[in-house]
């Protein structure tokens, strides 16, 4: 049995007040609340600040990226042990935003993959299609070529305790959310995957997020779905109520 699992990312918002605000009504929410594990994953500058609110919370802390090397001459990366010592304990890598804006491909996703867990941290692997994949049938494709793209660049041990999140790119800030079936089918499919590379019973035990406009209103049905082990959250994460709300949905 997984046990579910609700990521807010923060993405680029807030000044330090406003993340610690956040993470002081998510704790007072929260802390209680049992059978879901829950993450938040503030902008790099706030991540101590927020571990600092959050240290006798069960609310674990992640980042939005981390470094593809170890150390030395990146300008403006933060490598995967900064992010560890600043209080995170996942880090969400490849995101659609990061792959649109940055032009992050999967060579560069695994190399912080492959950082991220040399420094411990549990990576949260986006991975997902756009509109026109969809629309011309390439949605496996896509999300096959994702993942093996990443995973052939690691060890064996793969993603380790890391989890993958499918986030079609066509429901990312478009406030469209795929259906409770079209998110299981992907799902599905990518728990396949991961068997035919890790094996079954490590597919079996890894958590596929959803990712894509969860709301409060919708993540029951989502999360119903057999594949469904929880939800990496945009926007409704950044309100304490429904964050709250998608988390007591998991529970
Ligand atoms: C969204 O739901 O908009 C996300 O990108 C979650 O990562």
């Amino acid at each position: 049995m997984r046990r579910p699992l609700i990521a807010g990312n923060w993405k680029m918002n807030g000044l330090s007040a406003d993340a610690v605000a956040l993470a002081g009504a998510l704790r007072d929410r929260l802390d209680g609340l049992e059978g879901v594990d829950r993450v938040v994953c503030p902008p790099h500058i706030h991540l101590a600040a927020v571990a600092g609110e959050l240290a006798q919370s069960a609310i674990a802390v992640g980042a939005q990226n981390c470094a593809d090397a170890p150390q030395g001459a990146r300008t403006g990366e933060v490598a995967a042990d900064m992010v560890a010592d600043a209080g995170a304990r996942y880090v969400i890598l490849g995101h659609s935003e990061r792959r649109q804006y940055y032009g992050e491909d999967e060579a560069l996703i695994a190399a912080r993959c492959g950082q991220a867990l040399a420094a411990g941290l549990r990576p949260i692997l986006c991975v997902g299609e756009t509109l026109e994949a969809r629309e011309g049938d390439r949605t496996e494709a896509t999300v096959a070529e994702q993942i093996h793209g990443v995973l052939d660049r690691l060890g064996a041990e793969g993603l380790g305790e890391g989890v993958v999140a499918y986030e079609p790119v066509w429901a990312i800030g478009t406030g469209r959310t795929a259906t409770a079936e079209q998110a299981q089918q992907v799902h599905g499919f990518i728990r396949g995957q991961l068997a035919e590379r890790l094996g079954g019973s490590a597919a079996d035990a890894m958590r596929i997020l959803y990712g894509g406009s969860m709301k409060a209103d919708n993540a029951e049905a989502l999360l119903a779905q057999p594949d469904v082990d929880g939800g990496l959250i945009g926007g409704a994460s950044l309100q304490a109520d429904s964050f709250a709300a998608i988390c007591a949905a998991a529970a």
